[in-house]
């Protein structure tokens, strides 16, 4: 039997647009903005609207999630329910009292809350007045946000995160044109990445100097979506292609996170294609004095890179990657509805880095999960038999569990996700829940993976 340690969290992930839907919500996001304007960029042409009615349903789903054997969830606030006058920062009174609810429903059903700030959901008037996160401006107006969310719900919120997959940002909305505004510029992308940084440094220091006045035991961390690159092959130009990779990727947003400062090698990369971050001594500063008590892993697929086909191109048209191609490894198990590799391999890596590289730092998974497109094909009895995500979960839990075995500070695992819900672009398309949501009728039901989570949950392990 694997057994995990006594204060293992067993957890699983959402965030607030995905799941709660727009009701009474007082501003817009991004997504909603887009989907108003453009719904056949949608698949199905279904928005954000009602998600999964999570806003309205919360005190069935709750419980339900607590049958599911989940006793912590990660969601998210939206910046958009919360903040009324974005201007002012006044908060909405409905928004507050809804997550106060929901927070109090979590712990009266036994579930920790673990609360994230930002999930892709920025305020589409902040990308209208001032560019969004090409706007160091935005930073703290993103720190006054965060500062509010800890005065209000502080008091029972013990997990905070500032961030969920800041590098999804960069490659959504300035690279590969997957989420609003759908630009593609390599340059901005840097400062993007830097401004992250720098609002999650902010925040941070918000979070501590609220914590001493409140005499409060809580943590902050950030959530980063690694994705190491292996290399093709060991020829030197393929290494080096992956280590760039790495930087790239990864490393951008770990670094500064845990260790306060930015890959130097990065650095110079960027520095000698004239394209660095503008920063200045007191901001460097301020991220190096403020790291993450805790960080949260996103894992689903592994990055395969060998050296870029072409030479790098001119620097107006700098990219990331102009150092390194994707590359599809021969053999690899694929799931086929994603197009994604699968392999559990990588979350015994990326603990061994964690314990060596990163201070061995307490972490934990905060999603990892398998997303089936029309998953109905698998029903019996009224049951989901989604065997293929019981293996998929198994498998990763063992790696993770060497990885502990091996030392690994990591202290829990966040399937995505608890319910069935709304994915960005690709709205139902896929879905990743121990729940079943039936978007029709808002019938939630357990999976077969329900049913199975819970079990490994009680007996903390299989
Ligand atoms: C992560 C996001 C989640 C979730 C998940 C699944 O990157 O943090 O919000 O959506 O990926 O990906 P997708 O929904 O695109 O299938």
């Amino acid at each position: 039997m694997i057994k995990f340690p006594d204060d293992f969290a067993w957890g699983a992930a959402t965030s607030g647009p995905q799941s709660e839907g727009n009701f009474h919500k007082p501003n817009q996001n991004v997504f909603d903005y887009w989907f108003e304007k453009k719904p056949d960029d949608f698949y199905d042409g279904v928005g954000p609207d009602e998600a999964s009615n999570f806003y309205n349903d919360y005190q069935k789903d709750i419980p339900l999630m607590a049958k599911a054997g989940i006793k912590a969830l990660r969601t998210s606030i939206q910046w958009t329910r919360l903040i009324k006058n974005l201007d002012t920062g006044e908060v909405d009174p409905d928004g507050a009292e809804f997550y106060n609810n929901v927070i109090n429903c979590l712990i009266e059903n036994g579930i920790e809350p673990y609360i994230n700030l930002f999930h892709f959901d920025l305020p589409i008037q902040l990308y209208q007045e001032f560019s969004g996160w090409e706007s160091k401006h935005v930073t703290d107006l993103f720190a006054d946000y965060a500062e509010k969310c800890f005065e209000l719900f502080g008091d029972r919120v013990k997990n905070w995160f500032t961030f969920n997959e800041p590098k999804v940002i960069l490659d959504g909305e300035y690279l590969y044109q997957f989420h609003y505004p759908l630009k593609v510029d390599g340059p901005a992308s840097v400062q993007v990445a830097y401004n992250l940084n720098l609002a999650s440094a902010k925040a941070i220091k918000r979070f501590r100097a609220w914590k001493a006045a409140n005499n409060s035991d809580a943590k902050i961390g950030t959530i980063l979506n690694l994705t190491p690159a292996y290399p093709a092959s060991n020829d030197p130009e393929d290494v080096k292609a992956a280590k760039f990779a790495t930087m790239w990727d990864d490393n951008m947003f770990l670094d500064p996170a845990v260790l306060g400062h930015f890959p130097e090698e990065l650095v110079q990369i960027l520095d000698d294609a004239g394209v660095l971050f503008q920063s200045t001594p007191e901001e460097l500063k301020l991220i190096a004095d403020n790291t993450v008590d805790v960080l949260g892993v996103n894992f689903y697929h592994p990055e395969r890179v060998q050296r870029p086909s072409v030479s790098p191109k001119s620097l107006q048209d700098w990219m990331p990657d102009i150092y390194f191609d994707n590359y599809e490894m021969p053999g690899r198990v694929m799931n086929v509805d994603k197009g994604w590799e699968i392999y559990p391999q990588t979350l015994y890596d990326i603990a061994i880095n964690i314990r060596d590289n990163y201070k061995n730092i307490p972490w934990f998974v905060s999603e990892n999960g398998m997303g089936v497109s029309r998953e109905e094909r698998f029903m019996k009895d009224g049951v989901i038999q989604d065997d293929y995500r019981i293996n998929f979960i198994h498998d990763h839990l063992v790696q993770l569990h060497k990885g502990i075995e091996a030392g690994s500070n990591c202290h829990g695992y966040f399937v995505w996700t608890a319910i069935d819900c709304w994915s960005w672009k690709n709205a139902y398309r896929n879905r990743y829940g121990l729940i079943r949501d039936d978007i029709h009728t808002q019938t939630k039901t357990l999976k077969k993976s329900g049913q199975w989570y819970a079990k490994i949950s009680a007996d903390n392990g299989f």
